[in-house]
């Protein structure tokens, strides 16, 4: 008789790419190792036995729909995106632009309520879901950063995470809608063949936290250069390294650059929580994370400078290049 061997405990991987798809409810050491692997690989993964029920996730969901499938006159009373409200196709403030609409809100309770008012008929329904969602998602922020000081042997095992606990974290909240192809008005790239949805770029903040409808579109650019589309499952959420987690960690992970297709025939739409540090706070490297053969790279900087150089560039660009140590 064949007595097969016991499976090896290692992540599963998303086809093509190996793309880390860590499940949760490992062994708390076997997490830490995997989530600091998959930073240090990919500075991204995606993460299954979340913990995040449907129902809450359903709910936001829901919301988005009911927003997105009003018409376009009564969406621009939420707008525009200066920087939060509702956005159509226009990326920040310097020309970028896409093939989506989105609402982007601060994450914290108050400033949701006040801006529920005029994106729902029921604004308490709405800032119910949404904040109801945030505190999970914020929490489940929490868990990995703190398994990741757990895995670098950094002493301090909040020091990631207190930034985001912090009253005063800066972190917002996005919703997503990319159209389906059939709707009438394309924003194709002629030099790609595609309809760019959102461009290349990375997340400025500490870690961003993505939900997505079975609707493909995400990808990822490789170490190697080439982009590598991430499966849609509606059941994971995708864990992105943002460009402050390069700066905390002096380079050991690198920020994710990423793109949106908006090339399919369902439209597609996502939820987004971007965990950021407060506005005054310090971003410098932790002391572990630097050796003699291992210098230090950036010049800190607090968190209201990095992102008034983010507004004031374009959405591709390698900001964080600009703190670098000559
Ligand atoms: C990318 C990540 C988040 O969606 C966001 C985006 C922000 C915006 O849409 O207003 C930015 C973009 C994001 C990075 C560069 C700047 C700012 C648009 C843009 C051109 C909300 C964020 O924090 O940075």
């Amino acid at each position: 008789m064949v007595v097969p061997s016991p499976a090896p405990l290692r992540t599963k991987k998303t086809r093509a790419l190996g793309i880390p798809v860590i499940d949760l409810s490992l062994e708390r050491s076997k997490l830490c190792e995997l989530i600091i692997k998959a930073c240090k690989e990919f500075g991204f993964f995606q993460v299954e036995n979340h913990g995040i029920s449907r129902e809450i996730i359903s709910r936001v969901e829901n919301e988005g729909q009911d927003f997105f499938s009003k018409p376009a006159c009564e969406k621009q009373r939420a707008g525009p995106p200066t920087p939060f409200g509702y956005g159509c196709k226009n990326i920040g403030f310097n020309g970028d632009k896409g093939e989506l609409e989105y609402i982007l809100l601060e994450a914290n309770s108050r400033s949701i309520s006040e801006r529920s008012n005029l994106i729902s008929a029921d604004p308490a329904k709405f800032s119910g879901a949404v904040n109801d969602y945030i505190q999970a998602v914020r929490n489940l922020a929490c868990d990995i950063l703190d398994m990741v000081a757990e895995g670098l042997w950094v002493p301090n095992k909040s020091i990631f995470s207190n930034f985001i606990r912090d009253q005063e974290s800066d972190s917002c909240f996005r919703i997503n809608h990319y159209p389906s192809i059939n709707s009438d008005n394309s924003f194709f790239d002629n030099h790609t063949k595609t309809r760019i949805g959102f461009g290349e770029h990375s997340d400025p903040q500490i870690l961003t936290i993505l939900w997505s409808n079975n609707v493909d579109g995400l990808q990822i650019l490789s170490r190697d250069g080439s982009w590598f589309p991430i499966p849609p499952d509606s059941g994971k959420l995708c864990v992105f390294v943002g460009d402050v987690f390069q700066a905390l960690t002096n380079g050991k992970f690198v920020s994710v650059r990423h793109r949106v297709l908006a090339n399919s025939i369902k439209p597609r739409m996502s939820m987004m929580y971007f965990a950021a540090p407060p506005l005054n706070a310090c971003i410098s490297h932790v002391p572990q994370m630097v050796s003699n053969e291992n210098l230090c790279l950036y010049r800190p900087f607090t968190w209201e400078e990095y992102k008034a150089t983010t507004y004031s560039l374009r959405l591709a660009d390698h900001r964080l290049d600009l703190f670098k140590n000559k």
